[in-house]
């Protein structure tokens, strides 16, 4: 009798067991898609479908410090309710059913938490948006209001049905180069034609990557082959030039923007992209190297591959899987053998 006592207590053991393996096996799966970030947020929509936001760097999936808009899940639509533009909010990433990062689940960030790459915008709206853009916020002190009516030079922004150009410059060095080293001219088509060899990709670029001196003036054209509207968009550009650091060529559907940028001197790599939402996490990304750049960024169609590719991902949920199933089966097959040995002691 205490025998069997003992194999009952046995067997209880393995159950926990189990029970544990299961569960870490269901929380690994889970944790591959669980991030989180801190951000500002902007605009929300109307419809409360999505925020417009600035977040500090996402290491975990290669995003770097950001303004964007971010979609929300169910839970976080009904948490919207509470947010504010102007609100600093901590916040999960997860896929959304098509596979695309959207706001899993929103929090206001406790009393005291700022974000970093906000601080350095100024708190101004990072909206590019036509319906959210908010003209009183844009910086005035970089407007030069004398030259307005004189050609490009005074303009920050170029706004027509065509699309616009922000922060153009021409002429104005960065305070690091006595002079232009060289001119530069790209033709950079976007759409749906450019993703051969990228299963996956909804949009792209026909150059994903672009190479300059350092205090090159480099003038882009950018032509627009789909309906919709897309963006070429340079972030971390000196913001004595560039208010919000930033470089920006906007097409509407069938339409081409030129506008025209000056580099500093520093060898570094810039972050192209389009802004519209989510149309960098379907293929619109690329880099401006310039002089040896400092690194490539993940995920730059054909230069460098994502932090964590989708195959090692699904690799090692299978793994996860099959050790799951293996220790649950011999636990089980185990407890059976014990349980037919105690019918037969009894
Ligand atoms: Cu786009």
């Amino acid at each position: 009798m205490s025998k069997n006592w003992r194999y009952q207590q046995l067997s209880l053991v393995y159950a926990v067991c189990i029970t544990l393996f299961v569960f870490l096996g269901v929380n690994l799966a889970a944790g591959d898609e669980l991030v989180e970030g801190i951000g500002l947020i902007h605009v929300i929509a109307p419809d409360r479908t999505s925020v417009n936001l600035t977040h500090d760097p996402i290491p975990e999936i290669g995003w770097p410090a950001m303004t964007m808009d971010l979609g929300l899940s169910e839970l976080a639509r009904a948490q919207a309710s509470q947010l504010m533009p102007g609100m600093v909010i901590k916040f999960t990433l997860e896929r959304d059913p098509e596979g695309i990062f959207q706001i899993g689940d929103v929090q206001i960030a406790p009393e005291g938490t700022s974000v970093d790459a906000a601080k350095s915008q100024g708190d101004a709206p990072g909206s590019t948006d036509h319906d959210t853009m908010d003209h009183d916020a844009m910086d005035h002190d970089t407007m030069d209001h004398d030259r307005m009516d004189h050609g490009e030079h005074g303009h920050n922004m170029i706004l027509d049905d065509e699309g616009m150009v922000m922060n153009a410059n021409h002429d104005r060095l960065p305070e690091d180069c006595s002079a232009i080293s060289q001119d530069y001219e790209f033709k950079i088509q976007v759409g749906r034609h450019y993703t051969e060899g990228r299963p996956g990709v909804i949009y792209g670029y026909s150059e994903h990557e672009i190479n300059v001196e350092p205090c090159s003036r480099i003038k882009v054209e950018l032509i627009n082959d789909d309906s919709i509207r897309h963006q070429w968009m340079v972030h971390g550009l000196p913001r004595y030039l560039y208010p919000q650091g930033m470089f920006h060529l906007e097409a509407s559907g069938g339409a081409t923007k030129t506008g025209t940028f000056i580099v500093p001197s520093d060898d570094r790599t810039y972050l192209i992209h389009c802004d519209m939402a989510q149309h960098m996490e379907k293929g619109l990304k690329g880099q401006l190297v310039v002089g040896d750049g400092n690194g490539n960024l993940f995920s730059i169609p054909g230069v460098s591959g994502a932090m964590r590719s989708n195959a090692e991902d699904e690799e090692s949920n299978i793994w996860n899987q099959a050790m799951v199933y293996f220790l649950g089966t011999s636990a089980l097959g185990a407890v059976i053998v014990l349980f037919t040995s105690i019918g037969k002691l009894s």
